[in-house]
C-alpha cells in the first residue's frame, strides 16, 4: 500500500502537465487501473483481511483524487501566470499609418439613409434577427395559409423535439421590427429599420441574407400624399441627381391598403444607368398605407391613428448609386473588392438636398 502512494503521489508531483497527470489518473484510479484491479482481489481474500485493506485502498484512491485535483489546480494557475506574462498589448502604441480598412458599401448606404431620414424626424431602431412566426408573419396580417409565406422562402430554426410551438424563423424582412417599436413606443411615431433579413434565395440577383430598410410614419392625419412627399424627397437626396422622377404604381402587399411600388425613372443608354432621363422606369421601392390589422397588432387603435410603410433593398440601391454590378460580391469579402468599391473611414455621409 506505502510502495502504491509512494509511487502515484510521485508522479503526480512531478506530472508537468495536464495530459500527463490524466494518464497517471486512468493509471491510478481509472476504471480499469491499479486500484482497481487491487479491489478486484477482495474478493479472493479472508474476510479478516477484506476487512483491512477494502478501506485502506479507499483511501488511497480519495487521497490520489486529491492529489491529482491539487496538481491539477497548481497546473492551471502556472498556465495562466504564463499567460499573463506572455500576452500583453501596449495601447500606447501609435496607429499604424496606412489605411488599412474600408467602409463596407452597404454600412455606407446604411449611414447614407439613416441620415436623411433623420432630417425627416425618422429615428432608428433594431431588433432580432431570430424571429417568432408571429412578430415575422401574423403581426403583419400574413396568416398560415397566405401565399406570402410560401414565396418567402423562410429559413426556419429547429426546436427542440418534442416542443410543438411554431419554429421560430429568420427574418424575411425588418417589419418585425416596426411592430415591436409599436409596442414599445405607441404613437405618434417615425422610424427607419435597417437590418439584415434572410431568404432561402441564391442567384445572379439575390444572396440568402441581404439588407433592408423599412420605414413607418404614425400619426392622426398620415395619408399617401405625406409617404409621396417623403419618398420623393429621400430620393433626390440619396441618388444626387437633378430631375429625379418617381412613378407610383398600384401594387398589393399584405401589410399595406393601398399599396404602391415605386419606380425611378431611367435610361440604359449604351448599356449604362443613368437615373432621372430616358424613358424606363426602374424598381427601388415598395410602400403604401398600413393595414389597419397591423396597426392593431402593435397596440395602435386604426380608428384614431393611420400610417405609411415603405421598404427597399440596402444592397439594390448601393448597386444603383455606386455602379456596383454583381450582387453576390457583396459578401464575398474580395480584399481587392472591398478596397475599390469601399468608403474611406472619413467619408461621411451628407445631407444632400434636393
Ligand atoms: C415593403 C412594402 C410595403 C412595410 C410595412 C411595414 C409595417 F410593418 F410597418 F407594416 N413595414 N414595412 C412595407 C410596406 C414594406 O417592402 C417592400
Amino acid at each position: 500500500m506505502d510502495d502504491l502512494r509512494d509511487k502515484y503521489l510521485g508522479r503526480i508531483t512531478a506530472a508537468p502537465d495536464e495530459a500527463t497527470l490524466e494518464a497517471v489518473r486512468l493509471e491510478a484510479v481509472g476504471k480499469k487501473g491499479e486500484i482497481a484491479l487491487k479491489m478486484r482481489e477482495l474478493g479472493r481474500m479472508t474476510p479478516e483481511e477484506r476487512q483491512q485493506v477494502g478501506p485502506s485502498l479507499n483511501a488511497l484512491k480519495d487521497e490520489i483524487n486529491s492529489a491529482i485535483a491539487a496538481r491539477k489546480a497548481g497546473l492551471e494557475d502556472a498556465a495562466l501566470d504564463e499567460r499573463l506574462r506572455d500576452e500583453w498589448l501596449d495601447v500606447t502604441l501609435p496607429v499604424r499609418a496606412r489605411r488599412s480598412g474600408t467602409i463596407h458599401p452597404v454600412s455606407q448606404v446604411t449611414e447614407e439613409v439613416t441620415a436623411i431620414f433623420a432630417d425627416m424626424g425618422f429615428g432608428v431602431a433594431e431588433g432580432p434577427q431570430v424571429e417568432t412566426d408571429w412578430y415575422n408573419f401574423d403581426a403583419l396580417n400574413i396568416p398560415g395559409h397566405h401565399p406570402a409565406r410560401a414565396e418567402m422562402d423562410t429559413f426556419y430554426m429547429a426546436r427542440a423535439e418534442g416542443d410543438d410551438r411554431p419554429p421560430n424563423v429568420l427574418r424575411t424582412h425588418t417589419s418585425p421590427v416596426q411592430i415591436r417599436t409599436m409596442e414599445a413606443v405607441g404613437a405618434p411615431v417615425r422610424v427607419i429599420c435597417p437590418g439584415r433579413v434572410y431568404r432561402a434565395d441564391y442567384d445572379q440577383t439575390h444572396t440568402p441574407m441581404f439588407h433592408q430598410v423599412e420605414g413607418m410614419a404614425i400619426d392622426r392625419d398620415i395619408s399617401m400624399a405625406n409617404l409621396k412627399w417623403c419618398l420623393e424627397e429621400f430620393c433626390r437626396a440619396f441618388f444626387e441627381v437633378d430631375g429625379i422622377e418617381l412613378r407610383f404604381r398600384a401594387s398589393h402587399f399584405p401589410f399595406t391598403e393601398p399599396s404602391a411600388e415605386v419606380d425611378i425613372r431611367c435610361s440604359w443608354e449604351g448599356g449604362t444607368l443613368k437615373l432621372g432621363q430616358g424613358d424606363d422606369w426602374l424598381e427601388i421601392l415598395g410602400s403604401g398605407m398600413m393595414h389597419p390589422k397591423v396597426l392593431a397588432a402593435g397596440g395602435i387603435d386604426p380608428d384614431r391613428w393611420q400610417g405609411f410603410a415603405f421598404g427597399m433593398g440596402i444592397d439594390r440601391i448601393a448597386m444603383l448609386k455606386y455602379g456596383i454590378p454583381d450582387l453576390r460580391a457583396f459578401f464575398d469579402s474580395d480584399l481587392r473588392w472591398l478596397r475599390h468599391y469601399g468608403f474611406g473611414a472619413l467619408q461621411m455621409p451628407m445631407r444632400h438636398a434636393g
